[in-house]
């Protein structure tokens, strides 16, 4: 059988994945917007770990503040109406702006606002709401979630808001700003226990420093990322665009991993170990997985990034 996007998604296929973080997000949706809005706020203020206070340096925050601005001087009647259209994907010109922006703007919009509703400047949950059961039953699921599915489940219900019936989500046509790698000196190499594949040890290394252009040369032309619970981003230029909307402040700490031959003269590696975001720092370490397809010249053909279902997952290196 020949090697395709498609066989390579099932290498290390006894992986295990954070999959509640999907079923959660899915039960999420079924919830009506009122209780989806309370959940969120008592999920993010009950969650025990909190954003870092550089965290807003890496959204761009300019694009939003005059959305911002408009959302204060709003009565407290519309700011909770603003809230609700885009939580429920109306077609609204604020939904609008809100659907072209990168997802670290999004997420930095929404801070703001958390941070503001805080302060009472922007209408707050009302006090007393009682949400139904189910919502009751969703939050409570996300409370005994480790924090980097906790965190992982907030993002994909921000990510999923506003609205725009043009947008375009293929990476490959969207423009994406760049951005400063950091300086050659300031870089440190990568050691990966069990790992001396230097195309795995390169891509690390120009990952953590936001030099995405030489970290997508590393692709075959054709070679593809699939971020967790998402479908594989195809082709340099979508894998490149990616990149710069999605991975800069991102620190990578893979810690061991495994190399075998695979097929038709390809190479399968698996690496496992913490990603942090720049919005959490620190303060939660994600357990991850990278699954490597090399190419026989070496080059990435295809690497997924999963979600581990827990910490104990990192020591899972069975080559199967
Ligand atoms: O609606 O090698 C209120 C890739 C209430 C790339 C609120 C990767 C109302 C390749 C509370 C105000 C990227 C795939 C809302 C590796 C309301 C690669 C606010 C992996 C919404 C390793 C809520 C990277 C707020 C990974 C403020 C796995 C929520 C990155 C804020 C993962 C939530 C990053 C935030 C994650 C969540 C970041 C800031 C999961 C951030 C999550």
């Amino acid at each position: 059988m020949a090697v395709s996007i498609q066989s390579a998604q099932s290498i290390f296929s006894n992986t295990e994945i954070a999959s509640i973080v999907p079923a959660t997000t899915d039960a999420f949706y079924k919830l009506s917007v009122e209780d989806q809005l309370a959940l969120l706020w008592y999920a993010y203020t009950e969650m025990g770990v909190s954003i870092t206070a550089a965290a807003p340096g890496v959204a761009s925050m300019t694009l939003v503040e005059g959305v911002l601005n408009d959302i204060k001087q709003m009565s407290p009647a519309e700011q909770s109406k603003t809230m609700y259209d885009l939580a429920s994907n109306a077609d609204t010109p604020i939904g609008r702006i809100y659907t072209s922006l990168r997802v670290n703007t999004k997420l930095g919009f929404w801070y703001e606002l958390g941070q503001l509703m805080k302060q009472g400047i922007v209408a707050p949950i009302p006090a007393g709401y009682q949400m139904s059961p189910e919502a009751t039953a969703v939050l409570e699921t996300i409370k005994k979630l480790d924090p980097g599915q906790q965190i992982t489940v907030l993002r994909n219900t921000v990510v999923h808001m506003g609205y725009d019936p043009d947008f375009s989500q293929e990476y490959g046509k969207r423009f994406a700003p760049r951005s400063t790698p950091t300086a050659l000196e300031e870089r440190v190499k990568t050691k990966i226990e069990g790992i001396s594949e230097q195309t795995v040890l390169s891509y690390i290394d120009y990952m953590n420093a936001f030099d995405f252009t030489p970290a997508v040369g590393l692709f075959a032309e054709e070679g593809a990322l699939q971020p967790p619970f998402q479908k594989p981003i195809v082709g340099r230029e979508a894998i490149l665009n990616y990149m710069r909307e999605e991975c800069v402040g991102l620190k990578m700490m893979p810690e061991r991993g495994v190399s075998e031959p695979a097929e038709d003269g390809y190479r399968q590696v698996k690496v496992t170990g913490k990603v942090e975001t720049p919005w959490f720092g620190a303060n939660v370490g994600m357990n991850i997985a990278w699954r490597f397809l090399l190419d026989p010249q070496g080059q990435i053909f295809f690497v997924a990034i999963d979600l581990l279902a827990s910490p104990k997952e990192l020591l899972n290196l069975i080559r199967k």
